[in-house]
């Protein structure tokens, strides 16, 4: 029989890693879309690329797109690129557009014409309930984005929905909350925390800068969470579900258990910094999980207490293994 080949966009980055991990464990040939740069990013999938086959694109450029899908005919294509934070989003609100809202034209397009059989997860966030109407956040919760990136998201997500009712395409879209891990960027606040932490702890740095401490998310483990962009691709029929824990938390809770995983008090070290505040905040998600648990008996596996520890460890072994490289 031969293997189902799925092609990633985005494979670079937190998320691609482990779907591509996660696809390759079930059997599938793995094919990343990976863009043009100076330098090559590969870090997160360094572990992987014997075994995955990498091709150029841009979501930028629908003739690339249309070339990677003629070439390697996928039957499923996980949409994971995009501009995908928030604060650069504000500071950068047209290429967000580009790539995080039209990008998702353009690679629809490009299976619309290259082969409509082929099988299409979106990227959908929870930062299109932006102001939220209602809690906790499920599918027919309204949107009202907060951010570029959150108004950029519901238009890849609509698009998504136009193109399944549109051309019959089987188009998914997961509508997920925080997802976070020790391959989260360092730019987002958890991982911004974990790495502060052990920095702190190891004595290379004395405090942490933040914004606003008491916004509250739903975070959980991202590798739990490829699991649900890849059932959602094997239902008899397309659709869109929110993925989430159903627990929320705010920052300064992530603070405190992260320093205190070390033994430490984040007043100590926390410092509120004005620059990381955003001009327009989501102050609260929480997501309810009822509709992916049952259609798809997916669930969570990694606590948020386990999640926070898993992170502060991973970046103390990162940190000790470079201290050890320059001695
Ligand atoms: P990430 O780590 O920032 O990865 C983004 C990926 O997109 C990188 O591989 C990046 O490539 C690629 N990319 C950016 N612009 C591109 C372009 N023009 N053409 C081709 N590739 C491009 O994001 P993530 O956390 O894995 O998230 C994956 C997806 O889920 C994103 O769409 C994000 O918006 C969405 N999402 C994430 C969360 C979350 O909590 N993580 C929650 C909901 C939705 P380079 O390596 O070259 O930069
Ligand atoms: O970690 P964040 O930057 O993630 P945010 O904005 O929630 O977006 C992430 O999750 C979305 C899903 O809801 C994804 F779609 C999106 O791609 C991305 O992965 O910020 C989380 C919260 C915000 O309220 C922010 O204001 O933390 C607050 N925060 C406080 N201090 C900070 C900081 N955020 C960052 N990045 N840096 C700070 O110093």
């Amino acid at each position: 029989m031969t293997k189902p080949r799925a092609l990633i966009t985005g494979i670079t980055g937190q998320d691609g890693s482990y779907l591509a991990e996660f696809l390759l464990s079930q059997g599938y040939e793995v094919v990343g879309l990976v863009r043009r740069s100076s330098m090559v990013s590969f870090e997160r999938i360094a572990h992987l690329q014997d075994k995955v086959t990498i091709v150029s694109g841009d979501l930028l450029d629908e003739a690339s797109l249309i070339e990677a899908l003629g070439q390697h005919r996928p039957t499923e294509v996980y949409n994971l690129a995009a501009q995908s934070f928030v604060q650069t989003s504000f500071g950068q609100p047209v290429l967000t557009g580009e790539t995080t809202a039209l990008g998702v034209t353009r690679l629809l397009d490009a299976i619309r014409i290259v082969d409509p059989a082929i099988r299409f997860y979106q990227a959908s966030s929870s930062e299109m309930f932006g102001k939220v109407r209602e809690v906790p956040q499920c599918e027919t919760t309204p949107f009202h984005p907060r951010s570029p990136y959150g108004v950029a998201k519901v238009y890849g997500h609509w698009i998504t929905v136009n193109y399944r009712e549109s051309y019959n395409l089987h188009a998914s879209s997961g509508i997920l909350f925080n997802h976070e891990s020790p391959r989260r960027g360092l730019e987002f606040v958890t991982r911004k925390i974990t790495h502060g932490v052990a920095s702190i702890y190891l004595g290379r740095q004395d405090t942490l800068r933040l914004g606003n401490l008491d916004s509250m998310r739903d975070w959980g483990f991202a590798g739990d969470y490829v699991k649900a962009m890849w059932l959602m691709l094997q239902q008899d029929e397309p659709d869109d579900y929110v993925v989430c824990t159903g627990e929320t938390h705010s920052v300064r809770e992530f603070c405190e258990l992260a320093f205190g995983h070390l033994n430490m008090n984040y007043k100590d070290y926390v410092q509120i910094d004005k620059a990381f505040f955003r001009p327009a905040e989501v102050d609260l998600l929480v997501g309810d999980p009822k509709k992916a648990k049952k259609i798809l008996d997916w669930h969570t596996e990694v606590s948020f207490a386990d999640l926070v520890s898993m992170m502060v460890d991973a970046d103390l072994e990162l940190l000790q293994g470079k201290l050890k490289g320059l001695s």
